[in-house]
């Protein structure tokens, strides 16, 4: 099994500032975590980062037919976009929201998700490790279905 894990605006910066918020692993440190706990599960990963919406729509499109699953944290395009919700539905891969942080306990801007919706596994507010636990979940979703 093969699972994009896509990264929208500023979360290049991980590690680097706000680390009571997001925590101190940076960016790499948590695609070596991602990576090396998903292979336990057996799940292959692919990993993007970008901070512009366009590109994460066309990473999305650009998963048909080479990743059976997508992880995602679209940074704050979770709260604005509708491009990101209409690409997840129309390429129609299982996808799992992840938000390192527990975004239910912020500002009220945060508190609608647009890619959530197409999203049948969320992990808000377990920091870094919330990547691997949402694989996890959404390797046994497939599974299930299966
Ligand atoms: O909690 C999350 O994972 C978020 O998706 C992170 C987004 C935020 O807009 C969402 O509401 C919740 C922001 C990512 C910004 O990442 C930074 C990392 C380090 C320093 C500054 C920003």
């Amino acid at each position: 099994m093969k699972f994009l894990v896509l990264n929208g605006p500023n979360l290049n910066l991980l590690g680097v500032r706000e680390p009571g918020i997001y925590g101190s692993v940076d960016y790499d440190g948590m695609v070596r975590i991602t990576r090396q706990e998903c292979a336990k599960l057996g799940i292959e990963t692919g990993f993007y980062q970008s901070n512009h919406e366009g590109d994460l729509v066309d990473a999305i499109q650009a998963a048909r037919g080479r990743f059976d699953g997508i992880v995602i944290n679209p940074g704050a395009y979770t709260h604005t976009s509708i491009a990101i919700l209409d690409a997840l539905k129309a390429v129609a891969i299982p996808a799992a929201e992840v938000h390192i942080s527990d975004v239910t306990k912020r500002e009220a801007f945060r508190q609608v998700s647009y890619a959530g919706m197409a999203c049948c596994v969320h992990v808000i507010g377990q920091g870094v490790a919330g990547y691997a636990i949402a694989a996890r979940q959404l390797k046994e979703k497939i599974e299930q279905a299966e």
